[in-house]
């Protein structure tokens, strides 16, 4: 048991909304929602805290959003900047721990204990972050510090926004007890109304209900919130030192227009991709592809799986997909595979749709590829070609930037484009993401 309340969860105060009120000083002390028009059929993603006011909240469709507060100033969702800001929020938490656990775009949990001594008590430390991030993005967080993730969590939901709730040691079941069951992390809609049935209102409700009534009615869960209910909660913080995601590129020594140059190097592509997954003991949700044209136009899409993986042929087929409209009409300088959304393999997997057998022939694959090299062993339709390298790693540069394979005799030696147009002129719009690629 900690003795210091060193875990620290943060979150950004009605994030996207937020971002778009920095950006846009008419729209400060006004109800913003983002989601798109209030005539279209989705939902809201967030509101500012004056739409909030009318009863606006994320997930509400926004023609109800638009019945609440017909005033609201409606705005697209412009994931790409939200995204940029989020990546500038966690490398400021990254400046006082290296083990920061991000869990959403807007949050983290971070463990400062090994902190102490450089910048001082954890209440110390989030002010200091606090100041931090308001300084230099603009933007608010309102940061929980516990001795649990679980509490930290409550706490920094309870005085947002800009909040600063610090629960000390020993008195974590005392700071549940009188807050709604809602804000107890899993309880969702289900067990609430279950735990209603015996009379639960507040997490106190909850903490004095026997283990065995909550066991006879939810099973393991019901242990498991019998613990939570005091604030116990054994989760350690963990980084993720893994990385976000895994992607592999290629680029032509000629660029190239061949529809089968373009699906082979695209299957090498994925098989590194899957390679590397296997590898990390993960699977991947989405799909990427990148695709740079003679002009240094570069287009990315993506595409969400229907169930992640980490073997070639689901990866290979999505890319394909995804690519044929990009490349259809263009030669292609660079090519690029990536997969996102990384996540451990599920335990249920094991019993889901998946062919065990293809799991382990693949893994007798990767264990070939690290004995013998990673081209002891390609598909057969990958042979004779100098490809992609299937098992090769990112390096710590864009991968265009190391010429991978041989010139592909693709129409000739010709190197026309390359120096013509200078990137981003004309044509197509440059991929709002298009950062290298991070090992
Ligand atoms: P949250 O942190 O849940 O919400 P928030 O930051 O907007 O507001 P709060 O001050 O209460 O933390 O989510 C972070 C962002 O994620 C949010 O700004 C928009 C997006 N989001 C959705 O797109 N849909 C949703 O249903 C939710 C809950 C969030
Ligand atoms: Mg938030
Ligand atoms: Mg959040």
């Amino acid at each position: 048991m900690r003795t210091s309340p060193t875990i620290l969860h943060v979150d950004l105060d009605a994030f996207f909304a937020a971002v778009e009120q920095r950006d846009r000083p008419e729209l400060r002390g006004r109800p913003v929602i983002v989601g798109g028009d209030s005539r279209a059929r989705g939902v809201v993603s967030t509101a500012s805290y004056e739409a909030r006011a009318f009863g606006v909240h994320s997930a509400m469709p926004l023609r109800t959003a638009a019945g609440l507060c017909p005033d609201g100033v409606f705005l697209p969702v412009d994931g790409a900047k939200y995204r940029r800001e989020s990546r500038r929020v966690m490398e400021i938490l990254g400046r006082y721990t290296p083990l920061v656990e991000q869990v959403s775009i807007d949050e983290a949990f971070l463990d400062v204990a090994g902190s102490e001594k450089l910048f001082g008590p954890p209440a110390e430390i989030a002010r200091r972050l606090k100041a931090e991030v308001r300084d230099e993005t603009g933007l608010t967080v309102s940061v929980g510090a516990a001795t649990t993730k679980l509490v930290a969590k409550v706490a920094s939901d309870l005085r947002k926004p800009d909040g600063l709730v610090v629960v000390a040691p020993g008195t974590e079941a005392a700071f549940l007890a009188p807050l709604a069951i809602r804000r107890l992390w899993g309880v969702g809609e289900q067990t609430r109304l279950i735990l209603a049935e015996h009379g639960v209102r507040t997490i106190g409700d909850l903490a004095a209900l026997p283990l065995d009534v909550l066991v006879r009615r939810l099973g393991a869960h019901g242990a498991a919130l019998h613990d939570r209910a005091r604030g116990i909660d054994p989760s350690l913080v963990t980084p993720e030192t893994a990385a976000k995601s895994v992607s592999h590129e290629h680029t032509f020594d000629v660029d190239t227009a061949d529809p089968e140059v373009i699906e082979r190097t695209l299957l090498a592509l994925a098989e590194g991709v899957a390679a590397r997954l296997r590898a990390g003991g993960v699977r991947a949700s989405t799909v990427q592809v990148k695709v740079r044209d003679s002009a240094f136009h570069t287009s990315t899409r993506q595409r969400t799986l229907p169930e992640p993986t980490d073997l070639a042929d689901p990866i290979f087929r999505t890319a394909l997909d995804l690519a044929r409209p990009e490349v259809r009409g263009r030669r292609v300088r660079l090519l690029g595979v990536g997969a996102h959304g990384l996540g451990e393999p599920a335990q249920l997997d094991l019993f889901g749709e998946e062919d065990p057998r293809r799991h382990r022939a693949a893994e007798a694959q990767d264990a070939i590829r690290r004995k013998y090299g990673t081209h002891a062993l390609t598909r057969a339709r990958l042979l004779g070609d100098p490809l992609a390298d299937p098992g090769g790693r990112d390096p710590l540069q864009p991968l265009e930037g190391r010429r991978v394979g041989r010139a592909l005799p693709a129409g000739g030696p010709d190197d026309r484009g390359r120096a013509g147009r200078p990137p981003g002129a004309g044509g197509r719009t440059p991929a709002p993401d298009d950062d290298p690629p991070t090992p």
